[in-house]
């Protein structure tokens, strides 16, 4: 018998500028995500303030998800998923980010979204902003630094609420928030407009300047303030919502045993993972923040009041996202690697995929006992998966990889609930093939369901079943049980 409980929530995650596509359509305003350029492994995705039409923006059709919701919720339905994580896209409801009055053909298709879930006895977990920051924002006033913008996310989270009060009972207010420290979120999370159009959101921006480091330090403090604003006010909406925050859980060992190597990676630990972390679960900023800003010469600004905001918007259970890990190391000269929002030291004892993300179940494990000791709240893996170039021959998919990959990830979960950490759900990510966030491309796949599209947005956007589908299933239907047969 498995750790999992009897009503642990088996699911899959997407985010609409990755999916949705009708990046026009009913009303919809344009965001950030909608000016990134396809891009790959050796070539960075670009942002432009102007749509060329000499290249490709994936997120403009993405996979067509916004006509195609209820083929694919009957497919997730299928696989026997209790819950569905989504992202709203920001600008099908408020198209300027500052309008009036929300656009409500972009309201009337949230509920029909939600409502095809609930037909299908799936939960929806809303994520409330999943980089689709609305475009207009960034070119008025430079995003998330400007406390105007907390008022604009206040009226548009207050609106979805209420709109969805009796559908929607699960609620992350920002996806992989932390990202904004690590200086790889500027424009995608952050909504800040960059100096330049190149954007590699897989590299760490390295611009030491105090100035932009006191800048993304005091945007992403807006976006605690505003989190908890929608944690106060969601809870008068409706008693029974659960607010969730979700962070990129980034996972170091240290590369060797000198002590150096130890303190660094502790040191990144606290300021990658826990900064954003303590604001958002215990309400009060981390020990060493001081210390960081002296270091950084960095300033936050920040209102008298929010103190008490954040002591009181506290999130009600802990989620995050979770694919690789990597070393530090005081030696600068070791060989580099990839990974989500994040370059690290190249582990000598872990395979990668294609990508150069380091495939590390134990990592997994580690992290879940990490948090759960830290926070005591009940935790949900948001994201997990490996991105694969996968082949469809005579419309099979065999994704061997994939299966071992989530396999052992599954199995490390259910080592760290019989640790005794309190884990209660788990959305796959890309559980239906998407666009990849880092590179722009079609062929980083992660679904159990193909989409027959490639790099270029060739192909006819059919749904295939890949051999992940029906293991996933027999999993599902099993309770984890037969991960071990
Ligand atoms: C996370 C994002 C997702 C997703 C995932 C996989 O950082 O929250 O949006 O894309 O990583 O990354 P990628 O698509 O770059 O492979």
């Amino acid at each position: 018998m498995t750790n999992f409980s009897d009503d642990f929530m088996w699911g899959g995650a997407t985010a609409a500028n990755q999916c949705e596509g009708a990046w026009q359509e009913d009303g919809k305003g344009e965001s950030c995500a909608d000016h990134f350029t396809s891009g790959s492994l050796n070539k960075p995705r670009e942002f432009t303030l102007q749509i060329d039409p000499n290249k490709r923006y994936p997120s403009h059709s993405g996979i067509d998800h916004y006509h195609r919701y209820e083929e694919d919720i009957k497919l997730f339905s299928e696989m026997g998923f209790k819950i569905y994580r989504l992202s709203l896209n920001w600008t099908r409801i408020f198209p300027n980010g500052d309008d009036d009055k929300p656009n409500k053909q972009g309201l009337d298709h949230y509920r029909k979204v939600f409502e095809t879930c609930h037909k299908y006895n799936i939960e929806p977990l809303v994520t409330m902003s999943h980089y689709e920051f609305p475009f207009n924002l960034s070119k008025k006033w430079n995003g998330w630094i400007d406390r105007r913008t907390i008022d604009c996310y206040i009226k548009f989270t207050k609106t979805i609420m209420n709109e969805y009060k009796d559908l929607v009972k699960y609620w992350i207010t920002f996806n992989e928030i932390n990202i904004g420290i690590l200086g790889v979120g500027d424009t995608l999370s952050l909504g800040m407009m960059p100096k330049n159009n190149m954007i590699d959101v897989t590299k760490k921006n390295e611009d030491n300047d105090p100035k932009i480091i006191s800048q993304r330090l005091t945007a992403l403090h807006n976006q605690f303030v505003a989190s908890a604003l929608t944690v106060i006010a969601g809870k008068k909406i409706n008693p029974d919502f659960k607010f969730g925050c979700m962070i990129a859980g980034v996972v170091n060992y240290p590369y060797s045993p000198k002590p150096d190597d130890t303190f660094k990676t502790w040191y990144l630990e606290q300021i990658n993972n826990f900064y954003c972390g303590d604001v958002m679960v215990r309400g009060e900023y981390h020990p060493l923040t001081d210390a960081y800003l002296k270091d950084q010469k960095a300033v936050i600004q920040m209102d008298p009041n929010d103190k008490g905001i954040l002591k009181e918007g506290k999130v009600d259970f802990y989620s995050f996202s979770y694919y690789m890990s990597t070393c530090v190391s005081s030696d600068e000269n070791l060989t580099k690697t990839g990974g989500n929002m994040t370059t690290g030291i190249k582990n000598p004892y872990l395979k990668a995929n294609e990508w150069g993300w380091q495939i590390d179940p134990e990592g997994l494990r580690y992290y879940i006992n990490q948090v759960y000791n830290r926070y005591k709240i009940p935790l949900l893996i948001a994201e997990n998966g490996i991105g694969i170039r996968d082949k469809m021959i005579d419309g099979k998919i065999h994704d061997k990889e994939r299966i071992s990959y989530l396999s052992e990830h599954l199995k490390a979960i259910d080592k760290a609930i019989g640790d005794g950490c309190d884990v209660f759900g788990y959305t796959a990510w890309g559980c239906i093939d998407l666009v990849s966030a880092s590179t722009g491309e079609m062929s980083k796949r992660y679904g159990f369901i193909y989409v027959d599209l490639d790099d270029d947005g060739n192909g006819t956007r059919k749904r295939y079943k890949k051999d992940s589908f029906d293991w996933y299933k027999k999993v599902i239907a099993s309770n984890g049980n037969c991960l071990y047969e």
